[in-house]
């Protein structure tokens, strides 16, 4: 299949799961066209079937906001007709979902019809596209794809919950490439973060405060109290200067490591030994599975789609969101002693295999071709009726 994918570009999950199903996909012989304002952060390889195509939006000094949305939609009309591009894959409503409708209603008037799957990935619902500002656009959106998928069970019953959809909603989780982590692991050098005798906590997000960097801290804080540990913080956003603060204040600055944006997570999970996710929402929690894949336990909030991900007592330990107390009693069972953090560790890794890239890719494949089946015979139907009028 020819497949295009529209997606941010950028550090956030959603980007991130939808440039590895499109290299994954890429792998099984499809053609991907990623279209989008810049390469995306994990796309490794521009191979013979992976093609990019940047969107431009050129200043204008009469906009005061520069129309992405009619750049994107004009830039996929052009895109399916270059490529012969048979699905549209956007990911995150906002507005990927918006534009590509349009993109598909434009090429319907040439006598192209190209079925649109549009992921649902979390904020696009629970903050941003439940905003007044958006709800009406993000509602006829999703209604107007012609499949929808959501990363959780527990976003498709927000999704219900929050908007009138009419459409089914297929729940696709996340995914990981367990083949793919197991070979790093042979290259981890944990002497690199911390004495022998010290625990490596690891955090990774895009600092907004949706995922409380504050209480990382702070469980940080009473973790190295009982026991010798590191923090590694990964990622870069509006909330990290807080926490540097917070770091400071608590005099905490010889324990916490920043390392700003990293392509290679997999490394640093790779030496850690427990993972902290304390979001307010989460709605399935990517860096959870990236770490438990790399055998790394994880502390989280019981929120969103992370009790599909982390198991109660198996894989790691959820508390209510905010209840710091509980969730650094918990890194401490865990920390106890070798043995039982060893059997989180190996609970953590046989989890994840649950969510193994070989058996969510497919999925999604037969999303693609029930579409295109679909959409096929109702063009059919469109052209029977002109025929016949
Ligand atoms: O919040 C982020 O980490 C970024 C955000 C995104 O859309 O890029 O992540 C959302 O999508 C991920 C991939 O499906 C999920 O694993 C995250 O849980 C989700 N984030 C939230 O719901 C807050």
């Amino acid at each position: 299949m020819k497949i295009a994918i529209v997606c941010y570009p950028t550090f956030g999950g959603s980007g991130v799961v939808a440039t590895e199903l499109g290299m994954a996909l890429s792998k099984r012989g499809h053609e991907i066209h990623f279209i989008t304002y810049k390469q995306p952060v994990r796309l490794e390889q521009l191979t013979g079937n992976i093609h990019f195509h940047e969107v431009n939006v050129p200043e204008y000094p009469l906009f005061h906001f520069q129309p992405y949305e009619l750049a994107l939609s004009s830039k996929l009309v052009n895109m399916v007709k270059l490529y012969e591009i048979e699905v549209l894959h956007v990911h995150y409503a906002i507005p990927h979902a918006y534009a590509g409708y349009m993109a598909k209603k434009m090429l319907e008037e040439e006598g192209i019809y190209i079925p649109m799957v549009t992921t649902l990935h979390g904020t696009d619902i629970t903050l941003v596209g439940n905003h007044p500002f958006y709800k009406p656009a993000v509602t006829f959106s999703i209604n107007n794809s012609d499949v929808v998928t959501s990363v959780s069970q527990s976003l498709k019953e927000d999704t219900l919950k929050s908007f009138n959809i009419t459409r089914e909603i297929n729940v696709v989780p996340n995914f990981i490439d367990g083949s793919k982590y197991l070979k790093s692991l042979t290259a981890c050098d944990r002497s690199l973060m911390a004495a022998d005798d010290e625990f490596i906590i690891s955090h990774i997000s895009n600092f907004r405060p949706v995922k409380r960097i504050q209480d990382v801290i702070r469980i940080f804080n009473l973790i190295s109290q009982q026991k010798k540990a590191k923090l590694i913080m990964v990622g870069e956003g509006p909330e990290k200067e807080m926490a540097e603060n917070l770091v400071y204040n608590l005099g905490l600055q010889n324990k916490v490591v920043f390392l700003g944006q990293s392509n290679e997570v997999d490394k640093i999970l790779c030496f850690s030994d427990l993972f902290l996710l304390p979001s307010e929402k989460e709605s399935f929690g990517l860096a959870a599975l990236e770490a438990m894949v790399n055998s790394v336990p994880v502390i989280s909030t019981n929120t969103g789609g992370l009790p599909e991900v982390n198991i109660q007592g198996i894989s790691g330990f959820l508390s209510n969101v905010g209840d710091i107390e509980e969730m650094a009693n918990n890194a401490l069972s865990i920390l106890e002693n070798h043995q039982t953090l060893n059997k989180f560790k190996k609970a953590a890794r046989e989890q994840a295999q649950a969510y193994d890239i070989k058996k969510i890719v497919p999925v999604y494949e037969g999303l693609y071709s029930s579409a295109l089946d679909k959409i096929k015979k109702s063009a059919n139907l469109i052209c029977a009726l002109l025929i016949y009028l």
